[in-house]
């Protein structure tokens, strides 16, 4: 920015500085919103919102609503003071102006005067701006309608009184610039998930969102007053709860708060989804960790004090949060977001608050509700014997099969190459495919590991259980990183491990069930990006002698047409039925080389949607696998539950 401003000074005209601004967001959209992909488009839609969520916060505000409209474009009201539209002494323009022309202006914008509660969000108004085709705000306010009109961030009308009005609140409307976005649909389902979890984050606060694209308008309201309570109770919907009440608490020091709540239920994994300012933090940092210490040290301490644990037999950490559910929500006005996603917290003092209030407020809990305290502890203890069976287990299985003598199973056949860095291992369901990767795979650094049968019911199997399963075993060999808290990557043999399977119901199951194997077991693996979904092409196109393959069905209509070209011989389309279908060279041609295939790269949020759906398949409550199939009973006839 700074750079920017001086060579704008040069020039000396204000509005060229306002464009430069707004140019450098067209130039590297990608620095402000993440990516211009699909991933990106939501983005626009989140910062629009965050100014309604700052108002609501701020206390002017109960009900905001996101509509998408025909067309793809995005209405968003909210029913606060509406953004001021007088006229600002520096610049001499309307505040409203200055919103949506200079980049980053809120909070600082008003000299003071109208600061952004708290400053939490990222006030992107201008940024979104810039990167629409076209952009309506209107304000309802001191009795009128101004409007003001905006087209890729420049004015293309200024703010004018349109009418009368009784009401008080901002109305913004965009259209997402199709110069900027590779694909400017919106889903319904991405903007709903993540209003959900605002109006979760945000006690009290009413969002509605409106699908209008479709015959009928889809639209829910979704408000809850118990907030991150209700927030739980959702969370664990298809899992059986150990206790019935949600554990709340909640605490402020300063400028910032913190609010956690608690449910364990009777399953063994750890689900802590914690937020920052309503951001999500995936990897953690001082809220989480500030969390975890005090949670141990609340255990132990009742344990002790009520002559439940005796002699050495204290809980570990993660034998505490064996089944939890918990969502923590700080909220700070300088939040350091860290780690190469920015997706960990590391203000430090956010850990002695957390820390104070779980300490205190947990121990009164405990201290009134003894039974809770005692299943939960009792919960624990059993988690503390199971490990230490585990741990046993685990030195027996190495001392019959040398897991540490180094020792490959035969199910893989291994590549020359040493350095992890440089290798891959293909895991690959079902003998012909196997052997076609074996074949047609570059054994210098591609490993080709087959696994096929019904895999093992990992939701219900303790770790004790996973060590001896014949299926997972050679998998958690040939990765050479060992498994749960003792995984370590350093030990992985290959930097990129990739699912194979077909693009079929089949594929989908076994898929699910490595990501869920890995989420629970092998999380950093996926935390790291060392996880790809490989991708085989769906069709087959033939012409006279010339062949090629389409992995979608728009790119079979494109290719398809530009084999017919002028002429008008016939091309032959064919379906792929499986990867055992396709002979080694073809395999190695469209889904092995690196020159050629294209990867997906499982994130963890892909890995945490594997999980629920594997949770609900593999659960124990009949009424939401039975939803869930009935849902999805075109895809869900061949899985085997
Ligand atoms: F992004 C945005 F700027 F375009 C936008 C802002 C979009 C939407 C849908 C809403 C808002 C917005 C801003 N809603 N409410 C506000 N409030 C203020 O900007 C505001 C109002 C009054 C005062 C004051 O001190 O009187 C201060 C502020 C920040």
């Amino acid at each position: 920015m700074s750079e920017e401003t001086k060579v704008t000074q040069e020039y000396g005209g204000e509005q060229i500085q306002v464009l430069e601004g707004l140019e450098a967001v067209r130039m590297r959209p990608g620095m402000y919103i993440g990516s211009t992909s699909s991933s990106g488009l939501p983005h626009l839609v989140y910062e629009i919102v965050d100014n309604s969520i700052d108002e609501a916060l701020a206390g002017y505000c109960n009900h905001i609503t996101v509509t998408i409209n025909p067309g793809n474009s995005i209405t968003v009201t909210d029913d606060g003071r509406g953004i001021p539209v007088d006229i600002q002494p520096q610049t001499g323009k309307p505040a409203l102006e200055v919103v949506f022309t200079v980049l980053h202006a809120g909070g600082k914008f008003g000299g003071g005067g109208y600061k952004v509660s708290g400053g939490l969000h990222g006030v992107g108004a201008s940024v979104v701006n810039a990167l629409s085709e076209s952009l309506t705000a209107r304000v309802y306010k001191n009795g009128n309608i101004y409007e003001m009109k905006f087209s890729r961030g420049n004015i293309t009308q200024e703010m004018r009184i349109v009418g009368k009005t009784e009401k008080n609140g901002t109305e913004v409307t965009f259209q997402p610039d199709p110069e900027m976005f590779d694909d400017i649909v919106y889903s319904y389902d991405t903007l709903h998930e993540r209003m959900r979890e605002e109006a979760f984050l945000n006690a009290g606060l009413s969002i509605t969102i409106t699908d209008n694209r479709g015959e009928e308008p889809v639209s829910e309201t979704m408000c809850y007053e118990g907030g991150i309570r209700e927030f739980v109770t959702f969370s664990n919907r298809h899992k059986t709860p150990l206790h019935s009440e949600v554990i709340y608490m909640q605490g402020a020091k300063g400028d910032a708060s913190a609010e956690l709540a608690i449910q364990y239920n009777d399953g063994f994994n750890e689900s802590i989804q914690s937020f920052a300012n309503d951001v999500r933090t995936p990897e953690g940092g001082m809220h989480e960790t500030g969390f975890k210490t005090a949670l141990t040290r609340v255990l132990n301490n009742y344990g002790i004090k009520n002559g439940i644990i005796k002699g050495d037999d204290k809980v570990s950490g993660e034998d505490c949060r064996e089944g939890i559910t918990v969502i923590i929500s700080v909220k700070l006005t300088d939040a350091q977001f860290e780690g190469q996603t920015k997706a960990k917290l590391g203000n430090a003092y956010i850990r002695t608050l957390v820390d104070q209030i779980v300490n205190d407020q947990l121990s009164t809990y405990f201290e009134e509700h003894p039974a809770t305290a005692k299943l939960i502890l009792e919960k624990a203890m059993m988690a503390n014997r199971a490990r230490e069976a585990a741990r046993k287990a685990r030195e027996s299985i190495r001392r019959k099969t040398g897991l540490e003598s180094g020792q490959m199973p035969d199910k893989l056949q291994d590549c020359n190459e040493r350095n992890p860095e440089l290798c891959e291992i293909y895991i690959v369901e079902g003998d012909s495919a196997a052997g076609s990767a074996i074949q047609g795979r570059d054994s210098r650094f591609q490993a080709i590991l087959a696994m096929w049968g019904k895999m093992l019911n990992v939701e219900k199997a303790r770790a004790d259980k996973i060590y001896g399963n014949d299926k997972l075993y050679p998998l958690i060999v040939a990765l050479g990183a060992g498994i749960g808290e003792e995984f370590d990557t350093q030990k992985l043999r290959y930097h990129k491990v990739i699912i194979m399977a077909d693009a079929d119901v089949d594929g989908a199951h076994i898929r699910t069930l490595l990501l869920t194997f890995f989420f629970r077991y092998m999380r950093p693996l996926i935390e790291n990006g060392y996880v790809y979904s490989a991708v085989p092409p769906l069709y087959k196109l033939k012409k006279g002698k010339t062949e090629r393959v389409a992995y979608s069905d728009e790119e079979r209509d494109a290719v398809s047409a530009e084999m017919r070209g002028d002429g008008s011989a016939k091309v032959d389309i064919s379906r792929f039925k499986g990867l055992g279908e396709m002979d080694p060279h073809e395999l190695w041609e469209t889904t092995m080389d690196p020159e050629k295939r294209s990867l997906r790269r499982i994130t963890l949020d892909d890995a945490r949607r594997a999980d629920e759906i594997f949770t609900i398949l593999m659960g124990e409550q009949v009424e939401p696998r039975k939803e869930w199939i009935e849902r999805n009973a075109r895809y869900a006839i061949n899985i085997d539950i």
